[in-house]
């Protein structure tokens, strides 16, 4: 069992309303068993602007309490995992990575892909593209067009105040049957409500997490008051939030991130669950490697994922991914790998030789 960081560059920098990534320092872990691995990747930002997690603290965690717990626990049983982390509040990107690794190990040993041994039943799945802001509305404007031919099937883009109105009106004009969805990253408070109002003459399909997390009464008053369907991202950490958000009427729609939940068992949970209650589910991103991006495709192809995801190609971010073959997109479609666990090979030659930090565990 090993734990590498690899520091790497995004091919450009993204910018949102909780600020700029241009490195990502990512966290893989890898687990043995059998003479079979399982990977998975920390969604952990080197920043705690998303969630309060960092890769510093996942490092930590799973380090000094959850990794030394795992030591002798039968590592392809993903579903009692975790309980070398039942004494560990919150931190679900560092309990995710544990438990998705285990996944992939789970899938390899029964010969199968990851896919199925989750119940996905689609061999593609339909997918999106987030972009980020860009400092002028015609460098925006020009980076989805390039979208739009690359295929992709909606593109999201990130908004806040004063970079909300003139900017949507700008796409809408260039493209006026697009796909559009909007991304506010918690940029607003319940005393916008005028302007996200103002935001329903766009046409966009959704406006994701445009207010405080977990703050699911302002939600379900804001949903009541504008027409465009509220999705919600940041604010749906466990099961209990998103049972919350349904009966409050908080939103119509949920991005589903397995290491923000916990993992792919509370993902499949809580899909389910939204899914029953009518909602529609889709698979976020969080700028993964190939290593995350194999499982989000994975979750994606159950059926419950009605959505395009942010399941990009992974060229929209890597010059070279640490995966072959890597992902790509077609027809804003990409294919569910085939192979065993999350099906495709892992770099580990490169990831040895890129890793600043390894800890190892037997
Ligand atoms: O809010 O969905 C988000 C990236 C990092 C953190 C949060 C978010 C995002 C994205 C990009 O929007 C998703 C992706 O393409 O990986
Ligand atoms: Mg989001």
């Amino acid at each position: 069992m090993a734990l590498l960081e690899i520091p790497l560059t995004l091919s450009e920098p993204f910018e949102s309303s909780s600020g700029v990534v241009s490195h990502r320092p990512i966290v893989l872990l890898n687990l043995e068993a059998d003479g079979l691995e399982g990977w998975s990747e920390c969604v952990a930002l080197g920043a705690p602007t998303y969630t309060y997690e960092t890769t510093y603290t996942a490092w930590r965690v799973l380090t000094e309490i959850i990794l030394p717990g795992v030591i002798g626990m039968d590592v392809s049983e993903p579903a009692s995992i975790l309980r070398a982390a039942r004494d560990v509040r919150g931190h679900e990107m560092a309990k995710a990575t544990v438990e998705m690794a285990c996944w992939d190990l789970a899938a390899r040993s029964e010969g199968i892909g990851l896919a199925e041994k989750l119940g996905g039943t689609k061999s593609t799945v339909q997918v999106g593209v987030s972009v980020g802001m860009m400092s002028s509305l015609a460098e925006l404007g020009d980076r989805v067009a390039r979208y739009v031919e690359d295929g992709y099937k909606r593109v999201k883009v990130k908004i806040g105040p004063g970079r909300d109105i003139e900017v949507l009106a700008a796409l809408r004009e260039r493209f006026p049957d697009l796909v559009l969805w909007a991304d506010a990253n918690s940029a607003y408070s319940s005393q916008d409500a005028a302007r996200l109002k103002e935001l329903d003459a766009f046409g966009l399909q959704m406006i994701e997490e445009p207010l405080a997390p977990g703050d699911f009464l302002a939600y379900a008053r804001l949903q009541d008051r504008i027409e465009t369907a509220i999705c919600l991202d940041e604010s749906i950490v466990t099961e209990a939030d998103a049972l919350l958000a349904v009966e409050l009427g908080s939103c119509r729609v949920v991005n589903l991130k397995p290491g923000r939940v916990g993992g792919l068992e509370a993902s499949r949970r809580i899909q389910a669950q939204l899914s029953s209650a009518g909602l529609s589910v889709w698979c976020g991103g969080m700028l993964e490697s190939g290593v995350g991006r194999a499982h989000n495709v994975a979750l994606a192809s159950r059926a419950g994922f009605d959505l395009p995801g942010d399941i990009s190609a992974s060229r929209r971010y890597w010059e070279c991914d640490i995966v072959t073959p890597e992902f790509e997109v077609s027809g804003g479609e990409m294919a569910v790998p085939a192979g065993p666990g999350i099906g495709v090979e892992v770099d580990v030659d490169r990831i040895e030789s890129l890793a600043v930090r390894k800890a190892e565990f037997n």
